[in-house]
This record gives structure tokens, C-alpha cells and sequence, in this order.
């Protein structure tokens, strides 16, 4: 229908993807002089990172239009990637690098006088997430452009990501991240792209002129939703997705009321209120606070995304029992669960399909990954609270949870508790809604993230499902991580050394090419550039730490790593008492003794949720040991201790290449995956571990010989704490000396500790008593390995050969052919 004068119009001028450098340097000076309305003379780093990110987020414009009509035409089968956090981290290096075009624009800036390094550190993270569900996300939105499926991310867009850290003597203290100060320039605001959202108000029912009951919702609070795009661009394919932020605007109908009556302020300060809806992120990892607002951001981002997907589908004029066909939907956690409901709601309610096969539709569209066992972290929304927000969604629940109790009572009729223990509503008081369950009974498999965790859902928290609808709706699909930001991105040095002898760098594609450098794991000259990089690796952090903390570490001793969200579970506390053990030790060691003692820089990082105050705790403990151990003349380079604020992607980038040892000692049975341990041993780091999440399947791959593993197994947990709760349970004799020390104030106050220490001498829900002579003895095991450098290479190396199975673009694939049904469109 366009005349062909038109057409031929936009063939002619139609914006090409610049390919060379010269081209990309016009665009640069393009953008400098008209977007940024600046010149040669006040063209600063920032502005030039600014110039070059338009000029490569035009480049990604073009192949993301191109890609996005392609899946239109193909009009095949789409998935959905619904997560409340997406912890991008910086886009530029990423973007330059899956565009092919990293080399032309390094060159192009420096041409210009700019150096590459200078530019990309302008960058704020886009943090919009807390940790490794977040990252994870980040992850599989990469691997599912770079393998060419045709996938969507849905999430919010906050204007706050998780808050910054500082150390303000010892403590953790937090600041807003308002990371968009000087705009974003990775993303596209789609101002037309506007979704009305009702909050509160009532339901009411008639009975039409056909004699059906319709069901209504109105009289509530509208808010409005904007679309925001970010392209997703793949590794080596011309597929670029889109992850498509919603913010929350003031519609523009709803102050009219107040207006008129001439109260033109507050008219205005009520439409504002619509703003803070996606204004900041929840700072909780792995705990739920059942605050009203979170369920609101829920509910908003659902309604939105669904929204969107069901006006897309409509345009295919398919009938929607072949919605399931079109379109799978992920539920990252319970957190987007309300979209089980919203679908059914706007099948019966809007578009008049009868409640058997307007079920049958979500069921089939709908897949749940479950990423804790954490009972603090399962999602449960007090029924008054849900009910005043969501009324008809309310009753939706209720009647899902009627027809799946009848079902369960017709199969089982002789087992009364199994109703109560399975109903989504839980009867406490005030009643929950178990978003779980509903989360279960309204998706068609069920999945979660390590083997261990997968089998650990099917035998506690959800066994009583295993048993309603056998076990195939029950399966594991093992995390991964995105090779290119975390091994080529982050280790520059590795990655060409890698591809030096894979003869390419289609292991960035292919992980398992790895593989190929197993039989080098001995070869000494190998082993040189391999050592050399890790050295290199180490000065650039111990260049970070001298910067950020102002003291020196030692490059040669073991840089020993501990970076994730602070938490009990997670037992940082058994690392810094662990420590304190080794501080002690040194203080105690002759002259002699201490010529053989295997130096250790000992680095921690990470945040706690502003209100836990356990792991804030630890955190001034780790800041406590720190001051002391490292002014000690005693100790000199034996052991360094060191708090790196504010850990983050940007950071995780330079701290992960630069680890011998990185330590995920989680209680068994608690971390369900991890996925930084996958990014330590891609880059030559080795674990010490407990056997928990994918330490376990990491050992597998890589080998017994080249992991640390310690602690008691998953299997004995109970029981553990079984005896501590009801037997006297004596202190690890180790553990006692180290209290002690805290206890006599070596480390200051010791009033400070007196909780944390009480948590472990009390009921030690996580076992770090039960734990500690095995840890120390592992430690132990690291100290004399360390020494032996011939076979520490030759085991770093065969690990890293031996992690092709860690790419998200396998576990991808995973969910692709056994949940989603979704197949590769190629661009070809
Ligand atoms: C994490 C898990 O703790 C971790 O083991 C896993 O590797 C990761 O998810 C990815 O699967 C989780 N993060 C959160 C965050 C919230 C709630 C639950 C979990 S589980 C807010």
C-alpha cells in the first residue's frame, strides 16, 4: 500500500549501519555538534562517551528495526522474559562488541584524542537489580538474542537502581542511585506506547442481553504506563531483541475532578504520587517485605506487559485458543505471578472466553522458575491488602483456588490435610495469598536453577505438588552466565589467549570449544602467558584497591575472594571469623614459621538490605578486622584484609579476573545456584565451597581435583539443626578462640558483635559452628596447593577448559526446547 515513489525515497535514504572507522567518526562529531550541541573545543570524556554511544545505539536502532520486522513477518512463536530486575551493568563495551565494531570505534576515539578505557568509565551502571536474579536475567536476555530467538524482556524502569554503598566508619551507609542524570542513551522512549492501569476500586456483575454473567472492575485509580526500549543486541548475529522498561506516568483524565473545584494543587500533587510507582527498586535479596507499594509495582509492570503481548497477538486475528502457540511467558520468581491471573482476567472479563479454555490458554503460555528455598524470601500477600488493590483479581484467585481444590479433593479424597496444605490461600490472619502455589498451579512446568535446588522444591516446599501432578511438570534447568561479558568483556587477556590457541573466538559462541585447551594444561609455555594474565589481572585490582581503600596489597600472594549480597545464608561471617583464626595464628607463628605461611590478601564486597541488621553487622566486622590486621607491623604482607565498597557489575568485572581463590560456602542447601562461582572459574579462579547450588555440578564438570569442597552435605541439615535446638551443642574449640579475641575487644567494641556472635553460640540456623573445623581445614589445603605453582596452573587451566556447560547460551537452549517451545529465526 506505500506507492513505490515513497518506497523508493526510503531504499535511497534510508539510515545505513555505518561499517568503517571513518564513519563512525563522522557520526561521532555528528552527534558532538548537533545532539550534544558541543564543538571540538568542549568536548570532555563525558560528552565523547555520550557522541559515541549515540552513535553506536543508532547502529543497534538499525538492526533492531530490521530484526523486529523480520520476527514480525515470520510470525512465529515468541518468549516472553518477564523479571522485576534486570542488572545490566554497563551497555557500551557490550554493544560494540556483539555489533562487531569494538576495534573500529577504540581506533576511531583515539583518532579523535580519546582514549577507549576513558570513555566506557563514564558510564553509570543501569543497576537495576539487587544480585544474581537480576544478573541472571541480564545474562539470558544476551544468550537469547545471541542464539536468534525471538525474545522479549519485560521489567521496570526504575529511576533509582539499588542504592550506593559507602563505608562510613565501618558501617555500610546508603545513597540513592539516580543513574539518569545525564540521560540514557540506551534507550528509546516510545511516548506513543501508553497503557492505562486501574488500582482499588469495585467489582460488580450483570447478566447480559445473552444471558451471560460479566463480570466488571472500575472506579479505581488510573495510572498510565510508557514503554521504554533498550536494544538488546546478540554476539555475531545481526538478532537484536528488546528489553522493554515500563515507567509509570499521571494519566491525564484523572485530576480533572479536583480541578474543577478549584484545588489545582493538590490535583497535581495527587498525579504525581502516579510517578512513584517505578521510582526505586526494593533493595531485598532473597527476602520478601509485604509492602503495598512493591505489590503495585507488580501489578503495573504485569498489567502493562500483558497488555502489550495480547494487542500483538490480536493483530495475528488468531483464535486464542492458539495463543500458546504464539507466546511463552517466564516468570522470573513469583514476582511477575500476577500475570497467571491478569491473562485469565482479561480472557473471561474482556474478550468473553469461557474459564475451561481461557485456563487452558495460561496454563499452556505460562513457565515458573523457582530461585529460592528460603522460606523469608517466598512472596505472600495478606488477602485485605490484595483485596483493596486488586478486587477482581481477588476473586479470580479464589475461584482458581476452588476448581484446583476440587480437583485435588477428586484425586485424593482421603487425605484432608493435603486441601490445607496446598490451597493458595493460607489461613493464618489475617489469610495470604501463596504466589508460589498459585504460581505452580498456573504454568505448565515448573523449574529450578542447580540440580541440587531442582530436586530440593520436588521434596520440600512444593512435594505435596509433586505428588498432585507427577514429576514431569517438575524440572531443573542449571544457571549460566553470558561468556561474553564475563570472560571477553571482563578478561580481555585471557580471551585472546584462548583464541590464540582455539585458532578463533567462536568459543564465545560455543563454549564448549573450551575444551580445546585442556591438553595445554601442562605445557610450561602455556602456563607462562596463563599465570602472566592472572598476575596482570591482580595488579589491576590491587591498583582498584589502592585507589578506593589507599593501601598497597601484594600481587604475589593468594588474593583470596568473597563478593555477593551480604547475608546469613551466604555465611560471610564464617569467612571473616575465619580470618580472625588466621590473624591469630600468625600472631602466634615463630619467625620461621611465618617464611613458610602462603601470604593472603583476603577481599570482601558486597551490600546488605538497608534494614538486616545481622549482615550489617558483619560488614563492620570485616571493616573492624581490616583496621587492625592491616596495621599490624606483626603480620606485614602475610594477610590483608579488604572491604571493597559498593560492589557492583562494573566492579565484578575487575575483581572476578583477578581471584586464586573465591569462596560460595553458603549453608548446604541454601544457595540454590550462585552464578558468580561459574564467572570465578571461567577466568581461572578455583572455589572453595560448600556442596551447594552448582558447586556441585561445577565439580562435576571440572573435576574433584580442581575445587575446594568442605562442610556438611544438605542431607544432614535438619538434623543439625534438630541437635542445636534441643541438645547442647558444644562451640567448635576454634571458633571459641576467635570469639574470644572479638570478645576482649581486639576488634573494638566488642558490644557491636554481641548478636552475631549469640546467633551461632544460640541455635546456629546456619551451621557455621558445625562447619568451622572443615572450612579451616580446607583453608588449610588451599595454603599448601597455593605454594605448589606448577600444579595451580595446570588446574586452573583445566578447569577453565572444563566450563563449557556454564553459558547461558546452553542453559537458553534448555528452557527454549523444553519449556518455551520456541525456535531460532535466523537473519539471514
Ligand atoms: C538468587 C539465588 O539466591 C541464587 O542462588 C541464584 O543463583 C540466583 O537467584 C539466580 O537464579 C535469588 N535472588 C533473589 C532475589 C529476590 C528473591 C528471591 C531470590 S533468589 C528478590
Amino acid at each position: 500500500s506505500i506507492p513505490s515513489e515513497s518506497r523508493q525515497l526510503w531504499q535511497k535514504f534510508g539510515v545505513k549501519e555505518f561499517g568503517g572507522k571513518e564513519e563512525f567518526q563522522q557520526e561521532f562529531i555528528r552527534h558532538v555538534e548537533t545532539t550534544l550541541a558541543r564543538s571540538i573545543y568542549n568536548c570532555d570524556d563525558l560528552a565523547a562517551y555520550q557522541a559515541a554511544s549515540q552513535a553506536i545505539r543508532d547502529r543497534l536502532i538499525v538492526a533492531w528495526n530490521k530484526t523486529q520486522q523480520k520476527h514480525t513477518t515470520k510470525d512465529r512463536k515468541r518468549v516472553y522474559y518477564l523479571s522485576l530486575e534486570f542488572l545490566m551493568g554497563r551497555a557500551m563495551d557490550n554493544a560494540m562488541l556483539n555489533a562487531g565494531i569494538k576495534d573500529i570505534t577504540k581506533s576511531g576515539v583515539a583518532d579523535l584524542g580519546f582514549k577507549i578505557e576513558d570513555l566506557l568509565e563514564q558510564e553509570p551502571d543501569a543497576a537495576l537489580g539487587n544480585g544474581g536474579l537480576g544478573r541472571l536475567a541480564a545474562c539470558f536476555i544476551d544468550s537469547i538474542a545471541s542464539t536468534n530467538y525471538p525474545g522479549w524482556g519485560y521489567g521496570l524502569r526504575y529511576q533509582y537502581g539499588i542504592f550506593k554503598q559507602r563505608i562510613v566508619d565501618g558501617y555500610q551507609v546508603e545513597s540513592p542511585d539516580y543513574w539518569l542524570t545525564f540521560s540514557n542513551p540506551w534507550e528509546i522512549p516510545r511516548y506513543e506506547i501508553q497503557i492505562d492501569i486501574m488500582f482499588y476500586g469495585y467489582t460488580r456483575k450483570y447478566t447480559n442481553d445473552d444471558g451471560k454473567v460479566v463480570h466488571v472492575w472500575e472506579g479505581g485509580e488510573q495510572v498510565q504506563a510508557v514503554a521504554y526500549d533498550v536494544p538488546v543486541p546478540g554476539y555475531g548475529t545481526e538478532t537484536t531483541n528488546n528489553l522493554r522498561l515500563w515507567a509509570s506516568k499521571p494519566t491525564r483524565e484523572f485530576d480533572f475532578e479536583k480541578f474543577n473545584a478549584g484545588d489545582y494543587e493538590s490535583s497535581v500533587r495527587e498525579s504525581q504520587k502516579a510517578e512513584t510507582i517505578s521510582a526505586v527498586l526494593y533493595p531485598n535479596d532473597n527476602f520478601y517485605s509485604g509492602k503495598e507499594l512493591r505489590l503495585k509495582q507488580q501489578y503495573f509492570w504485569v498489567a502493562a506487559s500483558l497488555n502489550d503481548i495480547v494487542r500483538r497477538f490480536k493483530k495475528t486475528h488468531r483464535p486464542w485458543k492458539e495463543f500458546p502457540d504464539q507466546v511463552a511467558i517466564q516468570l522470573n520468581d513469583t514476582h511477575p505471578t500476577l500475570a497467571v491471573v491478569e491473562l485469565q482476567r482479561i480472557l473471561i472479563d474482556m474478550e468473553g472466553v469461557e474459564w475451561d479454555a481461557a485456563w487452558n490458554i495460561v496454563t499452556n503460555t505460562f513457565g515458573y522458575t523457582n530461585h529460592t528455598v528460603l522460606p523469608e524470601a517466598l512472596e505472600k500477600w495478606p488477602v485485605p491488602l490484595f483485596t483493596n488493590l486488586l478486587p477482581r483479581h481477588m476473586e479470580i484467585i479464589y475461584e482458581i483456588n476452588l476448581f484446583f481444590l476440587q480437583k485435588v479433593e477428586k484425586m485424593f479424597p482421603k487425605e484432608r490435610d493435603l486441601l490445607a496444605r496446598v490451597s493458595i490461600i493460607e489461613e493464618s490472619t489475617p489469610q495470604q495469598v501463596r504466589m508460589a502455589y498459585l504460581a505452580i498451579i498456573g504454568s505448565h512446568k515448573v523449574n529450578g536453577v542447580a540440580e541440587l535446588h531442582s530436586e530440593l522444591i520436588k521434596t520440600t516446599i512444593f512435594k505435596d505438588f509433586v505428588t498432585i501432578y507427577g514429576p514431569d511438570k517438575f524440572m531443573n534447568v542449571t544457571n549460566g552466565i553470558t561468556p561474553r561479558r564475563w570472560l571477553h568483556q571482563a578478561n580481555p587477556k585471557l580471551s585472546d589467549l584462548i583464541a590464540s590457541k582455539v585458532g578463533s573466538y567462536d568459543f564465545l559462541k560455543d563454549l564448549n570449544l573450551l575444551k580445546k585447551i585442556e591438553p595445554l594444561a601442562h605445557d610450561p609455555k602455556f602456563q607462562d602467558e596463563w599465570v602472566t594474565i592472572k598476575k596482570f589481572n591482580k595488579a589491576r585490582l590491587a591498583a582498584h584497591i589502592k585507589q578506593s581503600n589507599g593501601f598497597e596489597v601484594n600481587v604475589n600472594a593468594l588474593f583470596d575472594v568473597q563478593v555477593k549480597r551480604i547475608h546469613e545464608y551466604k555465611r560471610q561471617q564464617m569467612n571473616i571469623f575465619g580470618v580472625i583464626h588466621r590473624y591469630l595464628s600468625i600472631k602466634a607463628m615463630t619467625k620461621e614459621e611465618k617464611k613458610e605461611a602462603t601470604p593472603r590478601v583476603c577481599i570482601f564486597g558486597g551490600k546488605s538490605a538497608p534494614g538486616y541488621y545481622m549482615a550489617k553487622t558483619i560488614i563492620k566486622l570485616i571493616n573492624a578486622v581490616s583496621e587492625v590486621v592491616n596495621a599490624d607491623a606483626d603480620v606485614g604482607d602475610l594477610l590483608k584484609v579488604v572491604f571493597i565498597a559498593d560492589y557492583n557489575v562494573s566492579k565484578a568485572e575487575i575483581i572476578v579476573p583477578a581471584s586464586d581463590i573465591s569462596q560460595h560456602i553458603s549453608t548446604a542447601g541454601t544457595e540454590a545456584s550462585g552464578t558468580s562461582n561459574m564467572k570465578f572459574v571461567l577466568n581461572g579462579g578455583l572455589i572453595l565451597g560448600t556442596v551447594d547450588g552448582a558447586n556441585i555440578e561445577i565439580t562435576r564438570e571440572v573435576g574433584e581435583n580442581n575445587i575446594f569442597l568442605f562442610g556438611h552435605l544438605a542431607e544432614s541439615v535438619e538434623d543439625l539443626r534438630h541437635k542445636h535446638r534441643f541438645s547442647d551443642v558444644p562451640l567448635d574449640p576454634n571458633l571459641e578462640k576467635v570469639f574470644n579475641a572479638i570478645e576482649s575487644g581486639t576488634f573494638g567494641d566488642p558490644n557491636i558483635y554481641v548478636s552475631l556472635i549469640s546467633s551461632v553460640t544460640g541455635s546456629d540456623y546456619y551451621l557455621v559452628s558445625d562447619d568451622f573445623q572443615s572450612y579451616l581445614d580446607a583453608q588449610k589445603l588451599v595454603d599448601q596447593d597455593f605454594k605448589n605453582k606448577d600444579t595451580w596452573v595446570s588446574r586452573s587451566i583445566t578447569a577453565v577448559a572444563n566450563m563449557g556447560f556454564f553459558s547461558s547460551d546452553r542453559a537458553i537452549d534448555e528452557y527454549a526446547e523444553s519449556i518455551w517451545n520456541v525456535e531460532p529465526i535466523s537473519m539471514e
